[in-house]
This record gives structure tokens, C-alpha cells and sequence, in this order.
């Protein structure tokens, strides 16, 4: 009898445990949901790409190549004929930040390629454009031939940029038309890179990306705070693969064939490359700017992509970098046009992301970890991305448009929503209440649970329509259930019970 006894209160005891571990699941469960929920939005984010739209900036324009920013409002749409053009508040100002068509050889590949702000602009009133030379003589006397690529640095102020004060840091020989690289941009540690081709032709027939005295098929970096006011304008940072030894002091990266487009990561200041192939692969390149980033060789003219080319014996060379991710040229994607790591505010699943293009295709794609996404299919020729002062990106067309990448969805804020569970006396009910929160876009729902005092709180997006429940129990509940649909945070969603 008293071992039923035992067994009774036992199976009683074992029986309320299971109900008891069964809410308590429930609410841990609840919890989890709330953060799965919270996390789950996140993680499915992270899962499926963004929807995106393109929004119009600027039209009507000749082959824009280029779009960047001096650290405030304005937008500087860098056309390939020679010209730097202001956006500010939604329209073009008349009158060209730069206008340098007069030297400049366009188009084809050639053209004013690249464009830069010192980084500490407008403090320091430099500007540096990257372009091909028609062979006139520069502002400064330096002689350059039909085709050379040109870096220069011009002083600005205000929106105009003073050409006759342009000063030659380098002039690169280039033997073919094509492959002129083009990205110039300050990276985390204020030097000056400069993304050079391979010279031109197909299948680097001089073998100049894996030539170490040679400026072609590389990404350089130079000290533009050195020399300021002497040639050549520029010093070699410290820490450049071939200073003080064999190979061009100005190089930085070897192996590349053309980095038409490449930017730095503006949270961790990582280089991305977008290295445009041969007939094989389009690859994308990514490496923290640290002690062993110099000399790093990307592996054109062996490697296209991870491919061999089999132009050389297939051996990694020397400090070989694979790309982090590539694809293959196959129709309609003929060519990678590089963009940047999403940092801004407005496309949240987006941030983190590397997003880049394909020229042929009209493809915006997006690299994250190892995957990679199209996020939206245009007719657009994508001839390059920008960057504005708040992160938020831009695609320039060759057709002459400039347009924002901006999210298709309105954004979601959360609102908290909160009340309290009494009794009839206004006091708390000196247990624990379990709430439920359900509708809206919800996929599951969300669980809280009212403290000793009888408060309970949720968050959930706004603009949507919810059903909160305290879970029946062996109480009843006035009201049963009540409606809520939050614009803002709201309080006082109340019940009363025994
Ligand atoms: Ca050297
Ligand atoms: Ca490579």
C-alpha cells in the first residue's frame, strides 16, 4: 500500500514534471523562439538574397565609369571621355568637378579610369585620376605617347578641380589597348593602390603579370604624402614586397590580369579584387591588408580563376593567393565588373555581402561566405559600382545612367509591445503567465512570459496586425485574446484574471 502510495505520489510527481517541464519547455522553447524568431529573420536573410531595386540618380550621360564620394553629400560620377561630374541633391551641377578630355584617350578600355581622394580631403585638396593618355604633354611638361596610363594628382576646392595644377606621379607604358586596369583607392593605411592589366592583348603574351619589374598585371602602392612637392609626388611605403630588393618598389600584388575594379572593405579595410578572365573564369580576390598581404601573387598567367591555362607548367608560384570565389565565363556572363562589401544602413540583409556584377549579363550578384547570389537580373551593361559617404551603392551603366542599389522592401522597426496580467485589484497574480503573440508575417509564434508584478513585454515588427493570448490555464482571462497593430511602441496591453 505504501509502496502504491510511493508509486501514486511518484507517477503524480512524475506526471506534474512533465507538465511542468512541458510549459517550462514551452517558455525556454517560447524564448528560443523569440530570439529563433529574431535570428531566423536574420539567418533566412542571410539565406535569400535581398529583393532589390535600382532607383534613377543621374541619366543622359557619356559611358560613366565610376562613381565615389569626398566624404559628404555630393556624388562625383567619373565619365570616361575625361570628365568628373557633381550629383548633389538629385541633380548634375552644370559645370564638370574635372574636365581633362583635352589628354585623355577614349574609349574601348581607355579612358579616365580611376579617381581618388586624398584621405584627408578637403583638408588636404588632392585628387588623383587614373587615365590613358592621347599623347598630349601633361599640365606639368612629363611627355607621355597615345595610350600610356597616366597617374595624376590635381589639386580641388569647392566643385572644380584646378587641371593646370596636375602633377605626374607615373606614367606606365602600355603595349596593347586593352587590360588598363583601372581602380585607384586609399586603402585602411592611407597608401594609394593602383590596379594595372596585364598590358593587353590575350593571354598576357609578354608575360608581364608575373613580371616583377614590370608595373602591368599588378596592384601597386605608393606613400602620396611623400615627395609632395618634388617627382616624382610619391614615396614607396615601407612595407612593399620589393623594396630594397629585386622588382619594382611601387608593386604590391602580382598575378593579376585586369583589376578593372577593386575596393576596400570600409569596416575591416580588407582588399577585394574583381579580376576579370580570359575566356575561362571571372574571379574575385579578397586578402586583409597585414604583414603578409605584400608580394602576394594571384597566379595570372599559370592560373585563370583556379584553372590552369596551361600557357605555364601548373606550379602555384611563390606566395600564390587563390580567389575566394569565381565563375565561369560562359554566355550570357562574359566579364566580372568588382564592386564593394555592403556597409550601409539601408538594405540590412545585404550588410556583409560582397556585391559585384557581370558586365554581359546585366547580373547583380552578391558573395557571401563562399555562396553566391543573383539578387537582380537587369539589361544593364554594368560598367562599375560607387560608394557614397554613408556605404550605400550605386551602379554605373554604360549606357549612360547611374542608379541606387536600394532595398525592395520597406524597412522593418520593431515596436515593443507590453501590458501587464492582474487581478481584479490591480496586483499582480504572484505567478507566472505564459503569452502568446501570433500573426502578422509571423512563421511561428512569439512567446513571453509576465514576471511576478504581472509585466510582459514583446517586439515585433510594425505596420502589421497581431492576436496576443495569455496560454489558457485553469484561470480565465478578460479580454480572452486582445488585437494589436503597432506604428509605435505600445503599452497598456492588459488583461485582468482571478
Ligand atoms: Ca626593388
Ligand atoms: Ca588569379
Amino acid at each position: 500500500m505504501k509502496k502504491n502510495l510511493f508509486c501514486a505520489a511518484c507517477l503524480l510527481t512524475v506526471a506534474l514534471f512533465v507538465v511542468f517541464a512541458t510549459i517550462n519547455q514551452q517558455i525556454v522553447q517560447g524564448s528560443e523562439d523569440f530570439q529563433v524568431e529574431k535570428t531566423f529573420d536574420e539567418k533566412a536573410l542571410a539565406l535569400v538574397p535581398p529583393a532589390i531595386v535600382l532607383q534613377p540618380v543621374a541619366s543622359g550621360l557619356s559611358r560613366p565609369l565610376y562613381v565615389t564620394n569626398a566624404g559628404d553629400a555630393r556624388l562625383f560620377i567619373v565619365q570616361q571621355n575625361g570628365q568628373v561630374l557633381i550629383s548633389q541633391n538629385g541633380s548634375l551641377l552644370g559645370t564638370p568637378f574635372l574636365n581633362i578630355t583635352s589628354m585623355v584617350n577614349c574609349c574601348g578600355e581607355q579612358g579616365l579610369i580611376g579617381l581618388a581622394f586624398h584621405p584627408n580631403y578637403p583638408a588636404t585638396n588632392f585628387i588623383f585620376a587614373h587615365f590613358t593618355s592621347n599623347g598630349t604633354p601633361l599640365p606639368d611638361g612629363t611627355p607621355a605617347a597615345v595610350g600610356d596610363n597616366v597617374i595624376m594628382r590635381f589639386t580641388a576646392s569647392g566643385n572644380v578641380a584646378n587641371v593646370s595644377s596636375g602633377k605626374t606621379l607615373l606614367v606606365i607604358p602600355q603595349p596593347f589597348t586593352n587590360h588598363n586596369g583601372g581602380s585607384i583607392e586609399f586603402g585602411p593605411d592611407n597608401f594609394l593602390y593602383i590596379g594595372k592589366g596585364d598590358g593587353g592583348s590575350g593571354n598576357d603574351p609578354g608575360n608581364r603579370a608575373q613580371n616583377i619589374n614590370l608595373l602591368l598585371g599588378k596592384i601597386m602602392r605608393i606613400d602620396v604624402d611623400q615627395n609632395v612637392n618634388t617627382p616624382p609626388y610619391y614615396g614607396i611605403p615601407a612595407g612593399n614586397p620589393f623594396l630594397g630588393t629585386a622588382g619594382a618598389d611601387e608593386i604590391f600584388l602580382v598575378g593579376l590580369r585586369n583589376p578593372f575594379r577593386f575596393s576596400f572593405d570600409r569596416l575591416n579595410g580588407d582588399l577585394w579584387i574583381g579580376d576579370v578572365g580570359q575566356s575561362a573564369r571571372e574571379e574575385i580576390n579578397q586578402l586583409p591588408i597585414n604583414a603578409a598581404a605584400p608580394g602576394k601573387n594571384l597566379g595570372w598567367r599559370i592560373y585563370e580563376g583556379t584553372l590552369c591555362t596551361n600557357l605555364d607548367p601548373c606550379v602555384f608560384p611563390v606566395n600564390y593567393l587563390p580567389p575566394v570565389a569565381e565563375y565561369a565565363r560562359v554566355s550570357p556572363r562574359c566579364s566580372i565588373t568588382g564592386g564593394y562589401v555592403y556597409r550601409g544602413t539601408q538594405i540590412p540583409a545585404l550588410v556583409g555581402s560582397y556585391v559585384y556584377a557581370d558586365y554581359c549579363s546585366g547580373e547583380i550578384l552578391r558573395l557571401t561566405g563562399t555562396t553566391q547570389e543573383v539578387m537582380l537580373d537587369t539589361t544593364n551593361f554594368i560598367s562599375s559600382f560607387g560608394e557614397d559617404a554613408a556605404g550605400e551603392l550605386y551602379i554605373t551603366t554604360i549606357s549612360g545612367q547611374v542608379l541606387k542599389i536600394a532595398s525592395a522592401a520597406p524597412p522593418v522597426t520593431l515596436a515593443v509591445i507590453s501590458g501587464r496580467v492582474t487581478n481584479a485589484q490591480g496586483q499582480g497574480i504572484g505567478t507566472t503567465v505564459l503569452l502568446t503573440l501570433t500573426g502578422g508575417n509571423l512563421t511561428q509564434p512569439l512567446f513571453a512570459r509576465a514576471t511576478p508584478a504581472g509585466y510582459f513585454r514583446f517586439e515585433a515588427p510594425t505596420g502589421q496586425t497581431y492576436t496576443i493570448t495569455p496560454v489558457p490555464d485553469e484561470r480565465t482571462f478578460t479580454p480572452v485574446n486582445r488585437l494589436v497593430t503597432p506604428t509605435e511602441n505600445i503599452f497598456g496591453v492588459d488583461f485582468i484574471t482571478q
